[in-house]
């Protein structure tokens, strides 16, 4: 079935760490060897071995166009014809700036980069240089990509992978990190009572993706911009996956908060490798040249990573395309529920739009802790299950899934027969 995947990976574990180029692709919280894909085209990828799936992973979030969209492959196509990189400023990139800044009221000026681990190690560093503060706080489960402040009690791979924290990170830059429970106010309250006045920043994935999905209580979002402001600290959304996926605006725009800082990339990108982090245009004036925060970038903006972007918001700017979103995502979500009812598979659906989670053996998801007592063998059971029957699903517990604009209700209501076929066969 998956031959030549296998001697990939063979291969691949001789030159490469785990094989991979990111802890999760490798499978270890679920167990098998990865399949090498081939090519992707619509909501379908095909692996070296020539099988096909429904793919609900999409790049874990940037394609929200599905596979190789022409619009996107056209504007790289294009872009690539005049140059690749070229180290100076291009007029795309102001294109692009103003485009997000039109999406996203709180973000009045901004900086591209090539990353989301970028994105947000460069929102802390001016969050810290404007407050002239050095404590940074962060929830539990929330990962904002392998900045070493950043790494504890991360959700995402270090999660998978059921890691403390990450080794190499020198103790004296954990401590200047505290950690609270999502969703916990009085948890926050006192880490702001505590030392509010050495707090920086709060930063926030304002819907989690890295835990699962698990949406903000409702207030939280509120109470995390009030005890900010109170205590002046700033409040960072990264949006790496909510940005342009939960809302045009992102989470920001559904939920009405305007933070200080906002960390974009994934979407932004078009599947090609950018970021951005932005906000108050007096805090993001810190940075060089302007002001004495350091940040920089040989790739940062590059052309065909931009182009790709202005094409992706340009598709998204479309009239009902995030009606089309809700109501893909919403009619999975209500199919994959009546199978584990009708099943007897005890489990929820968490979803945000478009983003959604399987929590087998738990009734409600608010935290990590929560999301951590997930029958997660279950979940493995469930991942093969499914990719047997064709659909390829992210292979982790503590990962969203994308339904994006190119999966059709056909596809959709295809993935839940084979969820309901498993499900029969789990019972
Ligand atoms: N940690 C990433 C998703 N949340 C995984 C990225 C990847 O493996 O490509």
């Amino acid at each position: 079935m998956s031959d030549r995947s296998r001697e990939w990976f063979e291969r691949a574990v001789k030159r490469i760490p785990g094989g991979v180029n990111s802890p999760v692709r490798a499978w270890k919280a679920v167990g098998g060897a990865p399949r090498f894909v081939a090519s992707g085209g619509g909501a379908r990828i095909v692996d070296v071995d020539g099988e096909s799936y429904i793919d609900f992973v999409g790049s874990w979030g940037p394609l929200i166009l599905g596979h190789a969209h022409p619009e996107i492959v056209a504007a790289i196509e294009a872009a690539a014809k005049d140059g690749t990189s070229f180290g100076a400023p291009t007029p795309l990139e102001v294109e692009l700036a103003e485009a997000v800044v039109e999406r996203f009221p709180s973000v009045e000026k901004l900086r591209l980069v090539s990353s989301g681990t970028e994105a947000t190690m460069s929102a802390i560093r001016v969050a810290r240089a404007y407050t002239r503060r050095s404590r940074i706080v962060k929830f539990d489960g929330c990962y904002h990509g392998h900045v070493d402040a950043l790494l504890a009690r991360a959700g995402s791979g270090v999660a998978s992978l059921a890691l403390p924290d990450s080794a190499g990170v020198p103790p004296a830059f954990a401590a200047e990190t505290a950690v609270a429970p999502f969703n916990d106010r009085a948890a926050v309250e006192a880490l702001f009572a505590a030392g509010g006045d050495s707090i920086a920043a709060v930063i926030v994935e304002p819907v989690c993706g890295n835990m699962g999905v698990i949406a903000p209580a409702p207030g939280f979002l509120d109470f995390l911009r009030n005890i900010t402001e109170k205590n002046g600290a700033l409040l960072i959304f990264d949006e790496v996956i909510t940005g342009f996926r939960v809302a045009r605006g992102g989470a920001q725009e559904l939920f009405n908060i305007r933070p200080d800082l906002t960390c974009l990339g994934k979407i932004l990108g078009g599947g090609l490798p950018l970021g951005a982090f932005g906000g108050r245009a007096d805090i993001m004036d810190m940075l060089a040249p302007e002001g004495p925060v350091y940040q920089a970038g040989t790739l940062s903006g590059n052309p065909l990573a931009v182009a790709a972007g202005l094409a992706m918001l340009h598709a998204l700017g479309r009239p009902g395309v995030y009606e089309k979103l809700e109501a893909l995502s919403a009619r999975f979500q209500r199919g994959l529920e009546a199978a584990l009812k009708s099943r007897r598979v005890a489990g929820i659906v968490a979803r945000q739009g478009s983003m959604l989670t399987l929590f087998f053996g738990l009734e409600r998801v608010r935290d990590a802790e929560e999301a951590r007592g997930a029958d997660r063998e279950r979940f493995a059971r469930f991942f093969h299950g499914m990719l047997a029957r064709g659909f390829y699903w992210p292979p982790s517990q503590f990962e969203a899934a994308f339904v994006s604009l190119a999966h059709s209700e056909e596809e959709i209501d295809r993935a839940v027969a084979a969820f309901d076929d498993w499900a029969a066969a789990e019972r």
